[in-house]
Order: C-alpha cells, then sequence, then structure tokens
C-alpha cells in the first residue's frame, strides 16, 4: 500500500529530489518548505498525489498544525524526511552570536519541532520511519566547519538517543550522513558566510572561501543517487540507523 511521506525542505536540492523519488515509487508526498510558490515552482501541478504545504521549521506551532492537517488529511504521516537545513559557513570567530543562534534555530530546534510535531501521530498508531537527514559534519568537524558541524553533532547525539527511546515503540530512525552532495548548499542563495574580520586568519579564510567558491555546483555526490536510496531503504522492514553518503571528489557520482 501507498504511504504517506511527509518532506521538510522540499523546495530544493536533496528535499526535492527525496520527495521527486517518493512520487516515482507511488509514493503519496506533502513537499514542505517556507514558500508555497517555491514549491509550486519545484514540482508545478497535475500529480494528485504530490500535496505541497508552506512550512518554516523553526515555527513549532506551525508544525503541528501541518503535520495535523497531513493525518486529518491521508489519517497518517509513514515517513518524516526532516532535512530542511542550511550551512553557516567560516571560522567560528568571524560569526556573531545571532548567526551561530540561528544556525541551531533551524538545524537542531527546528528539527526537533518537526519530529515533536510528527511523532506524537506516529506513537499514537505504533509505526512510522523518521529519516533524519544530519553529515558527515555531525560526526567529523574541520577549520571553516564550526559552527554548522556543531549544530549537525547535536542533531547526532539527540536523534541517536531519541531513536532509542521511540524503537520500543515501533517507531524506527535513519539518521543520513551525507557530504558534498550538489545543491544550493554552498551557495549563497542557502550558505550564510561569518562577517567579522579578524586579520590573523585572512589567509586561512581566504584560502577556505576560493575552497568553497570552487566546490559550490561541482560536488561529487549526486542527491538523485542518495534521494533513491533512501527510498529503497524506507520500503524495507529492517532498516539501517545511519546511512552514510560520501563520495570522494575524483569520483563524480
Ligand atoms: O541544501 P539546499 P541541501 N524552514 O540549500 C530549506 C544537509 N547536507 O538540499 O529556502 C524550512 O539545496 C530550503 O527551503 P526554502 C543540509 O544540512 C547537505 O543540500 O524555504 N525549510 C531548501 O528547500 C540539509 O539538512 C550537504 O525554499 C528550510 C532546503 O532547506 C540537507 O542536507 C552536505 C528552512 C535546502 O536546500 C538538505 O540540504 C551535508 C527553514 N527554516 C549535509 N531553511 C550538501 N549539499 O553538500 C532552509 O553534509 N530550508
Amino acid at each position: 500500500m501507498a504511504k504517506v511521506w511527509m518532506v521538510t525542505g522540499a523546495s530544493r536540492g536533496l528535499g526535492r529530489e527525496i520527495a521527486r523519488a517518493a512520487l516515482d515509487a507511488g509514493e503519496t508526498v506533502v513537499a514542505t518548505a517556507r514558500s508555497a510558490d517555491a514549491l509550486l515552482e519545484a514540482f508545478g501541478g497535475g500529480n494528485d498525489r504530490l500535496h505541497t504545504l508552506a512550512l518554516d521549521i523553526t515555527d513549532p506551532e506551525a508544525a503541528k498544525s501541518v503535520a495535523g492537517e497531513i493525518v486529518e488529511r491521508f489519517g497518517m504521516i509513514d515517513v518524516l524526511v526532516n532535512n530542511a537545513g542550511y550551512a553557516e559557513l567560516g571560522f567560528f570567530e568571524t560569526f556573531t552570536d545571532e548567526a551561530v543562534r540561528r544556525q541551531f534555530d533551524v538545524n537542531l530546534f527546528g528539527t526537533m519541532n518537526v519530529a515533536r510535531a510528527v511523532v506524537t501521530h506516529m506513537r499514537k498508531r505504533r509505526s512510522g520511519l523518521i529519516v533524519t537527514v544530519s553529515s558527515v559534519s555531525g560526526l567529523v568537524s574541520n577549520a571553516g566547519g564550526a559552527v554548522y558541524s556543531s549544530s549537525k553533532f547535536a542533531i547526532e547525539g539527540w536523534m541517536e538517543g531519541f531513536a532509542q527511546e521511540l524503537a520500543p515503540l515501533g517507531v524506527r530512525s535513519l539518521l543520513v550522513e551525507p557530504g558534498m552532495l550538489r545543491t544550493d548548499f554552498m551557495d549563497e542563495k542557502s550558505a550564510s558566510f561569518g562577517g567579522i574580520e579578524i586579520t590573523n586568519y585572512a589567509d586561512a579564510i581566504a584560502q577556505y572561501r576560493a575552497f568553497i567558491d570552487g566546490a559550490n555546483g561541482n560536488q561529487p555526490g549526486d542527491p538523485n543517487k542518495l534521494a533513491a536510496r533512501i527510498v529503497e531503504l524506507a520500503s524495507q522492514n529492517e532498516t539501517p540507523s545511519r546511512l552514510v553518503f560520501r563520495r570522494q571528489r575524483s569520483a563524480m557520482g
């Protein structure tokens, strides 16, 4: 039987590809992102298994109301893909406290908002799968990734524990750790960059920015392939707890 999927951050990048792959597999998909227009642009119309709803994941009440609306309409959410996120890229001291908090508000607290809103329904049915898009930067960090990585390390710690609380209730969890996917992730459309100038870091930051600019649009990882893998894993009765998806820069995905 077709499953009901809810995907956050589905207007672009990996989320859009996951929504498309789930639709191709015959599932019913509720694609969400901050802007309803962006979703319409991403998917067009004409597929009666696709539904779009605006959701800014930093708004806990909106997350509850979207989850409630889906359950009221379809009776359930079988698969939640908690995918929305972005990166504050650059050296730690170049970020304001406000920027660091914004990173956590979206990547950690926003993701928690959506999980909280959806799990309440999954728990009652004693069934469901939560796919959480973390990052290889949630497992390993490096210069320029301190702020983004810390938000993804937090996701890992939170979800690893939460998954164990949910397992006895029939709710499964898959943590996905991609690295370097060809999406808008490194582009100024999505990423923010630390703006405080600190002379001691000037050379290292220039080198880092050159790396980001060179990698943007040329990332080796193919979001379509990861999306297909996630849809395949979601169709199985036994799901692994983690999926690391990392390609070498030379091996174009
Ligand atoms: O990025 P991008 P990805 N509320 O920028 C949405 C992780 N990841 O697909 O701006 C709701 O193309 C935004 O929607 P909107 C990464 O950390 C990636 O690569 O509203 N939605 C858009 O649909 C993230 O968790 C790489 O139109 C919000 C989407 O998020 C996930 O993969 C590597 C939102 C971003 O699309 C998907 O990112 C890695 C909000 N407040 C981890 N803020 C990589 N690409 O290399 C943003 O390790 N969105």
